[in-house]
């Protein structure tokens, strides 16, 4: 691969180049968006080009698709692909029983949808994402533009009967606008701090009408990757 990481991001770039040994000839693969998976898709194109390494793409977000196609990777839909072999991502929090917290970059939605259709879901990622208890970092919650602010108020009014230690809800704005997903959603960010029951939470938050679907990965990850900037990398 042409590009070489900074130290600051040479964890995320182990991570990604170690979750390639997951992958063989004809595979049809979720490729998942950010900067970790990012190093991903950019270490598969360079095997396509120079081993001619034969697989597929299904993007997680838009940004992901355009740069699949920038490293040559044949990019297809998920209607197309009808099931996927295994899809590679990142994560924004991990806790031991390898749940996690995904969305930080606005992908959620679809990132869940692939991860869901794909016999393996490997998630490559630093130590420093590491947490004994989910929630120190916000739950994004995806929810559609109707109604929002009431979506908003439903979603505080059910935290108080939950077992989380901070009860915020705020908009996530990109600059002077409201941030839009792909499918031209918002996403609300619960800053929540401690996440005592996960499942419980993630169940409850998706009956909100107006809710599409929240950050929690729970039974999803199959093999976690930590990598470190010393070029360690650890798998769980
Ligand atoms: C994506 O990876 C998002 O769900 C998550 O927010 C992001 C982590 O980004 P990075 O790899 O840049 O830390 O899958």
């Amino acid at each position: 691969m042409s590009a070489k990481p900074d130290p600051i991001d040479m964890a995320k770039y182990v991570s990604a180049l170690r979750a390639l040994d997951y992958v063989q000839d004809g595979m049809r693969i979720g490729l998942g968006t950010g900067s970790t998976a990012a190093w991903m898709v950019r270490g598969l194109g360079e095997r396509v080009r120079r081993d001619g390494l034969r697989v597929t793409g299904v993007p997680t977000s838009s940004r992901t698709a355009s740069l699949a196609r920038e490293c040559g990777i044949q990019v297809i839909t998920l209607e197309d692909a009808k099931w996927l072999d295994l899809t590679i991502d990142g994560a924004d929090e991990f806790d031991p029983g390898l749940g996690l917290i995904k969305g930080g970059g606005g992908a959620l939605l679809q990132e869940k949808i692939v991860a869901t259709a794909s016999d393996m879901m490997v998630v490559i990622t630093d130590s420093s994402k590491a947490v004994d208890t989910l929630g120190a970092f916000p739950l994004p919650v995806e929810v559609i533009p109707f109604g929002w602010q009431t979506t908003k108020a439903l979603i505080e009014e059910s935290l108080i009967g939950m077992d989380v230690a901070g009860r915020q809800v705020t908009l996530r704005l990109n600059r002077d606008a409201p941030y839009r997903t792909d499918e031209g959603n918002l996403i609300l960010d619960l800053h929540l701090r401690r996440i005592g029951n996960a499942r419980q939470l993630s169940l409850m938050l998706n009956q909100i009408p107006g809710v599409v679907e929240n950050g929690l990965f729970l039974d999803i990850c199959d093999v976690l990757i930590t990598g470190e900037a010393d070029g360690g990398v650890e798998v769980h």
